[in-house]
């Protein structure tokens, strides 16, 4: 049975969870608290991509013997042999008491025989604690593991009256610092940026985290035609993380094969409207295990992601000035709508300042 016991020691796991943030991709971020005699006994999380497993780390600190404890897992416990053994299997080795689980995995590879196994050995299991916040703070994980499709986050930063640029073109700086420092943070986190070739001729993006203890995105850009001088940034600076282009048919072998040798990563997809095909490109790069990206534009490659229904999440940053000008663009270009009856519905939205700005973050609505 839940009770606020159980929530409250879940709460921390989670806590624990969230400082796997931006180590453990492509898997999820876990946490694990171990009580005894209402006492915490032991904590852990899953601190880096191929270690330990969240209960492996809380009971390697366990201060003194847990049997007969209760874990706190926000996660069911794996039942597979993948980079490590079994949770399950160390915690019935453990016996404890009792297990509570947040999320239940849906990792095909365990997807509820976690809590089976341990169930069977006659422990105690508790499920769905802040399920909802686990499932929450592991959207990417949730997303890529079951469809291998990368999770899309579309970031822009606009004024009040809804432009990304001035009617000449200049958009440096829309957003305030404590937004930009966001967003920069939010690079560190996913896996993935993703820009189109006119984002790169105009701005020449480095595209990097810049933050101290933060990694780098692998940069992604869309460039049908393959068109990116070699003098771009983000070329240049393949010490800083790596680079791919994904490209069509229409793309010089040549260049590819000179891209190549510098150790840029090209990939050829098939073409839809005379474009890349976003739907094939996210295919592509969830095979290279890229579970998360950062979509940053421009407007015409916002329109089409939207379009072909690889967003998962939008975030606007919303700067206190107006703008003005006809000609001056906005987030989502391309064709639009006709009809408002078919404009793409946002969901669980939510707001927050952030400096002077607005944050605005929701997620694309599915049928
Ligand atoms: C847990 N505790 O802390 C995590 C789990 O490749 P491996 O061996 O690291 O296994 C990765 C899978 O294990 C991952 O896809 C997910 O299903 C599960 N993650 N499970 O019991 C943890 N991070
Ligand atoms: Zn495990």
């Amino acid at each position: 049975m839940t009770n606020e016991t159980d929530e409250y020691y879940m709460g921390l796991a989670l806590a624990l969870a969230k400082k796997g943030r931006g180590h453990v991709a492509p898997n999820p971020m876990v946490g694990a608290v171990i009580v005894k005699d209402g006492h915490i006994i032991g904590q852990g999380y899953h601190e880096q991509y191929g270690q330990g497993h969240a209960e492996v780390n809380a009971f390697r600190s366990a201060s003194e013997d847990v049997t007969g404890a209760t874990i706190y897992v926000t996660l069911e416990p794996c039942s597979h042999y993948g980079k490590t053994p079994p949770c399950a299997d160390l915690i019935i080795e453990k016996k404890v008491k009792r297990v509570v689980v947040g999320a239940l995995d849906p990792n095909p590879l365990v997807a509820g025989r976690g809590i089976q196994k341990i169930a069977d050995a006659g422990i105690e299991v508790t499920t769905g604690v802040l399920a909802d916040e686990s499932r929450q703070l592991n959207e990417v994980f949730m997303k890529f593991i079951t469809t291998k499709q990368p999770f899309v986050v579309l970031k822009t930063a606009m004024s009040l009256d809804g432009k990304i640029a001035t009617a000449t073109g200049e958009s440096q700086w829309i957003s305030g610092e404590a937004s930009r420092k966001q967003v920069h943070a939010e690079r560190g986190y996913l896996t993935g940026i993703l820009v189109g070739i006119n984002t790169v001729l105009k701005d020449n993006p480095r595209l990097t985290a810049r933050l101290p203890n933060s990694k780098n995105p692998t940069r992604i850009v869309v460039d049908s035609s393959l068109r990116i001088p070699f003098d771009r940034h983000i070329l240049q600076d393949q010490d800083e993380a790596p680079t791919i282009i994904v490209t069509t048919d229409k793309a010089d072998p040549d260049k590819i094969a000179s891209l190549t040798e510098r150790g840029i990563r090209v990939i050829v997809v098939a073409s839809y409207q005379a474009r890349v095909d976003l739907q094939a490109a996210m295919a592509e790069l969830g095979a290279l295990n890229i579970d998360s990206i950062l979509l940053e534009g421009g407007a015409e490659l916002n329109y089409a992601a939207l379009a072909a229904g690889i967003v998962d999440k939008v975030q606007f940053y919303i700067a206190p000035k107006l703008i003005g000008g006809a000609s001056a663009p906005t987030p989502v270009a391309g064709a639009g709508i006709a009809h408002l009856a078919d404009a793409l519905p946002i969901t669980n939205m939510r707001t927050q300042m952030i400096g002077e700005d607005i944050f605005v973050e929701g997620y694309i609505k599915r049928e």
